[in-house]
C-alpha cells in the first residue's frame, strides 16, 4: 500500500518543470510512480473496429475520415450486430480484454444509438469489456449506452485548448467537455485523452495533459496517440516529433494521472520497439492490439507478441491492479475519485 495525492489543479509551470527535466530523472520518476499504482509489466490490451467508417462531417485536421478530405477511406455504413460480432470474438480470441467500437460521426442521432446499444449488449456478452467512440453524445444518450453495458466511453479532448482552434473547426473545446460531462453522469468510465505529433510546441503538449489532469476525475484511461499522418489530410506534412519527446509526454501523463491506464495508443506501427519500449518504461501500461487502428495500420499481431516476449511484459484484464490509498489534496477535493477502482474503494 502507499500513500497518492491525486491533484486536479495542476498549474502549466509545474507541467512545464516536469517536461523539462533530464530525461533519465524524468523516466525514473514516472516509473516509481508507475510501479506504486500498476503491475509495471503488464499490459491492458485493447482491440478497435470501426463500427461506421468515414463520410464525417467534421474537419478534424488529423483525420483520414473527414468527408472533405481526399484520403481514400471507403465509407461503410453501421455495421450488423452479426457482422461486429465476428469481428470480437476473433478480438477475444486473439487475446484482447477490451473491444473499441468507433464510428466517423460528429455524433450519434437517437436512431443510431438504439443501433449501437444492440452491438454493445452483444459484445457484452461474450465476455469482454466495451468501449464506444461516438462523437459528441445527445441528451440520454451516455445512459442509454451504459444501461445496455458499456464500459467505457472514449471521448478525446484531442489538444491543447489554444492549439485546439487549429486543428478543429466545426465543434469547440467546451463541446468535448460537455459530452465527457455527461459520460461521467452516466457512471461510465471515461477514456480520455488527445494526439501529439500535430505541430503542437511543448507547451501545448504540457496544456493537453494539464487539461487533462484537471478534469473534474481523472480519466480512468489515457489515450496518448502520435499522429498517424495520412495523404490527403492537412497534417498529411506535420513535422515530425522527437521520439523521445513522445516518451517525455507518456512519462508526464503517468506522474500527473498515478492511477490512470495511460495507452500507448495510435502511431506504433512506425515506432521503433526500443521507443515503445521506453514508453512502456515511462508508465503506459495498454496498448491496441490488431492489424487495424480504425482506418490505418497497427502493428501485426506476431510483432506485438515478440515484443511482449522479448520486454517480459504479459496482457491482464484491467481489474488486476494493487491496491492503493488515496490522499485527498485538500479537503475540497473530497468528492474527488481516483480512476482507479480499488482506489475509489480505499478512498
Ligand atoms: N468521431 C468520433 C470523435 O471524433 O470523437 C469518434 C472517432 S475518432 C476517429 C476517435 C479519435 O481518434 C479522435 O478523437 C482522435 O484522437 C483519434 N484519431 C483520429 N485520427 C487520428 C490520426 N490520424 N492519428 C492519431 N489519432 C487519430
Ligand atoms: C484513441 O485515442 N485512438 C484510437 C481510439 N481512441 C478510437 C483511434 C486512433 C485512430 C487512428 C487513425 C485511424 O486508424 O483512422
Ligand atoms: Fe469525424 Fe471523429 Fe474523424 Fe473528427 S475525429 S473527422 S469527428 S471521425
Amino acid at each position: 500500500m502507499s500513500e497518492t495525492i491525486i491533484r486536479h489543479h495542476w498549474s502549466g509551470d509545474e507541467i512545464a518543470a516536469l517536461f523539462a527535466l533530464p530525461f533519465n530523472q524524468l523516466l525514473h520518476r514516472a516509473h516509481e510512480v508507475h510501479r506504486t499504482h500498476h503491475d509495471e509489466n503488464a499490459v491492458q490490451v485493447s482491440t478497435l473496429l470501426s463500427i461506421k467508417t468515414g463520410g464525417c462531417p467534421e474537419d478534424c485536421a488529423y483525420c483520414p475520415q473527414a468527408a472533405r478530405y481526399d484520403t481514400g477511406v471507403q465509407a461503410h455504413k453501421l455495421m450488423s450486430v452479426d457482422a461486429v460480432l465476428v469481428r470480437a470474438k476473433a478480438a477475444r480470441e486473439a487475446g484482447a480484454s477490451r473491444f473499441c467500437m468507433g464510428a466517423a460521426w460528429r455524433g450519434p442521432k437517437d436512431r443510431d444509438i438504439a443501433r449501437v446499444v444492440e452491438i454493445v449488449r452483444a459484445v457484452k456478452s461474450l465476455g469482454l469489456e466495451t468501449c464506444a467512440t461516438l462523437g459528441l453524445l445527445g441528451e440520454g444518450h451516455a445512459q442509454k449506452l451504459k444501461d445496455a453495458g458499456l464500459d467505457y466511453y472514449n471521448h478525446n479532448i484531442d489538444t491543447a485548448p489554444d492549439f485546439y482552434g487549429e486543428v478543429i473547426h466545426t465543434r469547440d473545446f467546451q463541446d468535448r467537455l460537455n459530452t465527457l460531462k455527461q459520460v461521467r453522469e452516466a457512471g461510465l468510465k471515461t477514456c480520455c485523452g488527445g494526439i501529439v505529433g500535430m505541430g503542437e510546441t511543448r507547451a501545448q503538449r504540457a496544456g493537453l495533459l494539464q487539461a487533462l489532469a484537471n478534469l473534474p476525475a481523472h480519466p480512468h484511461s489515457v489515450p496518448i496517440n502520435h499522429l498517424v499522418a495520412v495523404a490527403g489530410t492537412p497534417l498529411a506534412d506535420a513535422e515530425k516529433l522527437d521520439p523521445f519527446e513522445f516518451v517525455r509526454t507518456i512519462a508526464v501523463a503517468r506522474i500527473l494521472m498515478p492511477c490512470s491506464v495511460v495507452r500507448l495508443s495510435a502511431g506504433r506501427q512506425k515506432m521503433d520497439d526500443a521507443v515503445q519500449a521506453l514508453c512502456f518504461y515511462a508508465g503506459a501500461g495498454s496498448i491496441f492490439y490488431g492489424e487495424k487502428l480504425l482506418t490505418t495500420d497497427n502493428p501485426q499481431m506476431e510483432r506485438d507478441q515478440a515484443l511482449f516476449q522479448r520486454l517480459d511484459l504479459y496482457p491482464v484484464e484491467s481489474k488486476s491492479m494493487e491496491e492503493t490509498v488515496i490522499v485527498r489534496a485538500d479537503s475540497m477535493m473530497m468528492t474527488d475519485r481516483c480512476a482507479h477502482e480499488s482506489c475509489e474503494e480505499a478512498a
